[in-house]
């Protein structure tokens, strides 16, 4: 086909499921780590990989305490058991014992697929032979290879004790080019009086009171960890009751308009807010307890409007803030929607947002990230989005053409390719690596 040459509508289908499958992705946000932070099973090794972890991923964990009720089995009796125990469980309750019909369930049986495994083994021993054949480094490589992804942003949790140490050491100081760093503040901002704390025994000369020398020791903080860790984009998460300005959390609101925003806009970095999260609904649950809940989008609006030369990525958790957040982003170009988050990374609300955001604003989107916290998951999470991703397009094409404007297969390698690479790189300033 020459490239001026419009698709017919019965070939564009598979022509845009052929791009879309063949364009390389770049992962604005995973808990996937470089393997210099270790790998699983070694204890404190960051980087999660293997069927056991697949497995035990909290999502499932959670959907296995739905088929079988705490009065069953016990949370503190599942917390008991190793891992491999955990996941024989999740395995026979989930796999074998039920129809894996879940999205988190069938992202499993995707992933091993796409591996060149069979899914539908009845236990986990072969999985776990094929696994153990496997070296971290090197496995990275292929999960990349088939799941077309060409960078994997990290999400670098200054505030974990175990993880702040290895960048003191400087276990990373080489860094992987499959990598991106990304400094992820959650407790500066959600638990502020203990992380002042913290920053005081660290060497920042913090007070309690938030003055004018407090948010200068915050802001040394920040460019210290800036200038060690070189990062994407700076994250935070946010409860659902997030609000700016913010007379609630004078403390916050203060770190935010004094530290936090400065600090970045002389940086040039973005902040990304994942807003929506109602954390420690089920705390017996761990991981797994966390749930979601409706924000007010005017947190985001005042913060584009007070900070204008500031960037935001924002993602929100609850479905019902998707059609607000995509009417703010068109009254501010610095505002970037990112993702369906979690509990909206399933295939019907994925389709439902992705459609909705081409139809108000175009391709100035990232329609997805994966947020896979096993490496492994780069499989399913990317080869799941994408098949949505090429559905909506199709469906935005098709109406175009009758519209009669000609779509080639050159506009839809454009927009694919910007659409899940060149818009992130572009909007966090990121030059080719
Ligand atoms: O805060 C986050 O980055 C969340 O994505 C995670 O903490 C959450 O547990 C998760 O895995 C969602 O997919
Ligand atoms: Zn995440």
């Amino acid at each position: 086909m020459k490239l001026s040459e419009a698709i017919k509508d019965d070939g564009l289908g598979e022509t845009v499921r052929g791009i879309v499958s063949a364009q390389a992705v770049t992962d604005l946000h995973t808990h996937c780590y470089a393997p210099a932070f270790g790998a699983s099973p070694v204890p404190g090794g960051l980087l999660l990989w293997g069927i056991d972890e697949l497995v035990t991923y909290h999502y499932l964990i959670a959907e296995a305490f739905r088929a079988r009720p705490p009065w069953e089995t016990p949370y503190e009796r599942f917390w008991g058991w190793s891992k491999p125990a955990q996941a024989d469980y999740i395995w026979r309750t989930l796999f074998v014992e039920r129809t894996p019909l879940s999205e988190a369930c069938r992202g499993v049986v995707t992933t091993l697929t796409r591996l060149g495994l069979d899914p539908n083994e009845e236990t986990l021993e072969p999985y776990r032979r094929w696994f153990a054949q496997r070296e971290p480094d090197a496995y990275i490589d292929q999960v990349m290879d088939v799941a077309g992804v060409d960078l994997i942003t990290m999400t670098n949790e200054v505030f974990s004790d175990h993880e702040r140490a290895m960048w003191l050491r400087g276990a990373y100081r080489t860094e992987d080019p499959r990598f991106a760093a990304v400094l992820r503040i959650d407790r500066l901002l959600n638990e502020t009086p203990a992380a002042l704390a913290l920053l005081h025994e660290w060497g920042y000369a913090t007070h309690p009171e938030v003055g004018a020398g407090t948010i200068e020791q915050v802001r040394r903080f920040l460019s210290d960890w800036i200038d060690r860790m070189r990062p994407a984009y700076i994250a935070t998460s946010l409860d659902s009751s997030f609000t700016y300005p913010d007379s609630e959390h004078p403390d916050r609101d203060r770190i935010i308009r004094h530290a936090l925003m400065p600090v970045l806009r002389e940086r040039g970095l973005a902040w990304a807010l994942m807003i929506g999260a109602r954390r420690g609904v089920n705390p017996l649950l761990r991981e797994g307890g966390d749930a979601s809940g409706r924000a007010d989008i005017t947190a985001v609006t005042n913060l584009c409007g007070a900070f204008p030369d500031n960037r935001f990525l924002v993602t929100m958790l609850a479905r019902e803030n998707q059609h607000e957040l995509c009417v703010a982003a068109r009254k501010f170009g610095q505002l970037m929607p990112f993702g369906c988050w979690w509990f909206l990374n399933n295939p019907s609300l994925i389709e439902e947002i992705t459609r909705m955001r081409l139809e108000l604003l175009g391709t100035s989107f990232i329609p997805q990230h994966s947020d896979a916290r096993i490496l492994d998951q780069l499989i399913y999470k990317w080869d799941h989005s994408r098949a949505v991703l090429a559905k909506v397009l199709t469906e935005k094409y098709a109406d175009l053409q009758r519209a009669g404007r000609k779509v080639t297969r050159a506009h839809i390698e454009r927009d694919a390719a910007w659409l899940l690479r060149g818009q992130y790189r572009a909007f966090v300033g990121m030059g080719e690596r």
